[in-house]
């Protein structure tokens, strides 16, 4: 049996395609067939499926493919790339990871979402979970290299573990979509499903849940010059929440010079351009896609993630890698009665925040003009994605580590601290 009438779950009233951002109503989604003879027949996307708006539906409101089969997988009506089926329930977040080639965002991404996976539940009640598998396959792909190698005590150098992210030609992290004669390029999402479970202190935030897009671009297309309509990879510059600008110290000598061997065993790439120009660029990308005159601020936060801190924390604080962001707090609910939860310690991010914008402060300046002549909402967030466990190989002279010794520093805290300062109210804060 078949209806002519898709049953709809409660749907978001407007849905955004996290890849070409077209905007569009939930019933004008377009499915992705399943019967193999519609393969290779779409004019959008080559080697796929064929995308249909579909006219008969399965009792499980699944669409019908013209061939007669029922079809799983969604689609954006304009560039025809796969939507994961949450988006079409769930507001989506977008957070956009933005720095120099090398400065440590594909680390710092892969050690932030093997956090987020185990903190959230275990010390938020809520679940993180790959909103489309297919989407986040590099991804899991370096979680696995770091935190699960298959070869835990075997010394690999970190540019092996996690390569340099391409520009292009990458399947997993890329797609060409033809429109007409001109093919374009878009640069895929990582997606996440993130929901406060039933079991939370707080009832009032039970079910609450969002969809989590990020972003890896090559260091390379935030270069000047590098923005092209025909490969909009950094488009989402301009739809982020907030902007984790991966800055990466020890590219800059003057910061270098602070102690002997901070910079050893690190390919220095600083000739491709200063970090300062790359975010000079990408906010320059930011005001042209959204309108944003010259003169007006940026609105949003604008977190700075001073990576690679396992080398030189110690200039800050010799504890500064003991320490938690995160504490038990009571929270005051509007019935009056009050529940323990863990919270962000807010106090805790705005002093180590403010220590470390004084020591870029005083050694590479104009990152912080730059930064703080964009946002009012800067904050400067330490990270380590590998902890202090690297080793220089020395026939090679580059750094090097055993995958079982790597433990990350801080790595969920940008995206912790970015939920809660929103008005999502899915992570709490408290201010000691
Ligand atoms: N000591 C230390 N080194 C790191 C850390 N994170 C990254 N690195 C080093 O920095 C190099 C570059 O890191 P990536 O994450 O690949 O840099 P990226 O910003 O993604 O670079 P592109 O993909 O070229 O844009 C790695 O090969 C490591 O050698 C860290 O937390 N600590
Ligand atoms: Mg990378
Ligand atoms: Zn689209």
């Amino acid at each position: 049996m078949t209806t002519t009438q898709a049953p709809m779950p409660s749907l978001l009233h407007r849905v955004i395609c996290p890849q070409c951002w077209h905007k569009f109503h939930p019933e004008d989604i377009l499915w992705v067939s399943e019967h193999q003879d519609l393969f290779g027949a779409d004019n959008r996307v080559p080697n796929a499926q064929m995308r249909f708006l579909p006219s008969r539906f399965s009792p499980q409101a699944e669409a019908i493919d013209p061939r007669g089969f029922p079809c799983h997988r969604l689609a954006c009506p304009n560039c025809h790339l796969e939507i994961p089926r949450p988006m079409l329930e769930l507001q989506s977040l977008v957070f956009s990871v933005l720095g120099s080639p090398g400065s440590g965002k594909s680390y710092f991404l892969a050690a932030m979402a093997s956090r987020l996976r185990h903190v959230l539940p275990m010390q938020f009640f809520t679940s993180f979970t790959d909103a489309d598998a297919s989407l986040n396959v590099r991804l899991k792909d370096s979680e696995r290299q770091m935190y699960a190698n298959s070869n835990p005590y075997e010394i690999q150098e970190l540019g092996e573990l996690i390569r340099k992210t391409q520009e292009v030609g990458d399947e997993y992290g890329y797609a060409a979509v033809n429109f007409g004669s001109q093919s374009v390029n878009y640069l895929r999402p990582y997606a996440f499903t993130m929901q406060v479970q039933q079991n939370h202190p707080n009832p009032e935030r039970r079910g609450t849940g969002r969809v989590i897009c990020l972003y890896d671009n090559a260091g390379e297309s935030f270069l000047p010059g590098m923005d092209k309509s025909a490969s909009p990879v950094t488009r989402h510059l301009a739809e982020s929440r907030v902007l984790f600008f991966v800055y990466d110290p020890l590219q800059d000598s003057r910061f270098r010079c602070l102690e002997a061997d901070l910079g050893a065993g690190l390919i220095d790439k600083s000739h491709l351009g200063s970090q300062e120009a790359v975010f000079q660029e990408a906010a320059n990308r930011i005001r042209r896609y959204s309108g944003l005159a010259s003169r007006e601020k940026y609105p949003r936060p604008v977190i700075v993630v001073v990576t690679k801190c396992d080398r030189w924390a110690k200039l800050i604080d010799d504890d500064l890698m003991s320490r938690s962001a995160v504490i038990e707090a009571n929270k005051k609910l509007s019935d009056g009665s009050i529940v323990k939860l863990n919270a962000l310690d807010t106090g805790v991010i705005k002093s180590v925040s403010t220590k470390v914008r004084d020591l870029l402060a005083t050694t590479t300046p104009e990152i912080v003009s730059a930064v703080e002549s964009f946002t009012d909402h800067a904050c400067y967030i330490p990270v380590s994605a590998t902890g202090a466990s690297t080793h220089i190989n020395p026939k090679s002279g580059l750094q090097a580590v055993r995958p079982g010794d790597l433990q990350s520093f801080w790595a969920e805290v940008p995206f912790i601290y970015s939920l809660a300062i929103s008005s999502a109210g899915m992570i709490p804060k408290v201010s000691r």
